[in-house]
């Protein structure tokens, strides 16, 4: 379905889109009843939370025919192609988990951080469709946005220490590197002080929204999330695109082919 003119305006403006009812109670249905089994298979793709909780699985779409079918949906790719402004090509998907009561927060970052310093990508030419599995409400960890912060580059890009020491990440214990940029204590985060000052000037918006809603989101759009104390889960699944004029090709030291996808196909 294509954008109206208004609607690529709001997201020029704002860094983000939100449209409602994109996808059927029956077709979201349909991913949830399929999730239990991937997100039940232990591997490198499985990140968990400090509590033990599933906190993402990254590619589903590589090994399940309906998360690709999604993945590949023309109800995402139009709106994408026209916010991008090229020919495009899926770059990672995944499926972050936020349990009732146990799912862990994000801390305020900024997505094209790491896609720039870690797999070499250009150009901020990027953005995210995040699928609302469940109803996203005040209580489950709602999505938090700085309307407005996508347009200035990025910020605080020195990298955090963080300890992953932990013995729950033990088993990742060869893929320590790579774990900074996908668990609670990511490596780049935005600074409390570019929160506050930016925040005290555009403000902040929580995209609350019905399963079946879809968020766009700019890869440079500040954006955070709490933990889940609700009794109500908070799952999505997310389709980063790129342009394929963006394809970072010249990149020699690649992150695994489940973060990143290194054979673009045009979509
Ligand atoms: O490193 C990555 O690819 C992931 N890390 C974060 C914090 N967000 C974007 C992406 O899913
Ligand atoms: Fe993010």
């Amino acid at each position: 379905m294509k954008l109206e003119r208004n609607q690529i305006d709001f997201y020029a403006e704002k860094g983000y889109l939100l449209l409602e009812n994109l996808f059927s109670a029956d077709e979201i249905n349909q991913l949830l009843r399929e999730m239990p089994g991937i997100i039940g298979e232990d591997s490198p793709r499985r990140i968990l939370e400090k509590n033990g909780s599933v906190r993402t699985f990254f590619a589903p779409h590589l090994d399940n025919l309906l998360m690709n079918r999604f993945a590949t949906d023309e109800r995402l790719l139009t709106p994408s192609r026209q916010l991008l402004q090229d020919d495009i090509y899926l770059y990672q998907s995944k499926l972050n988990t936020k349990f009732a009561m146990t799912g862990d927060w994000w801390d305020w970052h900024q997505d094209y951080t790491y896609w720039k310093k870690d797999d070499g990508v250009k150009q901020p030419q990027m953005l995210t469709a995040m699928i609302y599995l469940n109803d996203v409400n005040e209580f489950n960890g709602p999505l938090l946005v700085i309307p407005g912060s996508h347009d200035s580059g990025s910020f605080d890009e020195e990298e955090n220490k963080v300890n992953v020491e932990d013995e729950k990440y033990e088993q990742y214990v060869l893929s320590e590197k790579y774990l900074t940029s996908l668990t609670a204590d990511l490596k780049y985060t935005l600074k409390q002080k570019t929160i506050f000052d930016w925040a005290t000037e555009k403000g902040l918006a929580s995209l609350k929204g019905k399963a079946g809603s879809v968020l766009f989101f700019h890869c440079n759009l500040f954006h955070a999330s709490s933990n889940n104390m609700s009794p109500w889960d908070r799952h999505t699944y997310l389709l980063t695109y790129n342009a394929i004029s963006n394809f970072p090709a010249d990149v020699l030291e690649r992150r695994p082919d489940f973060l990143v996808n290194w054979n673009p196909t045009i979509l």
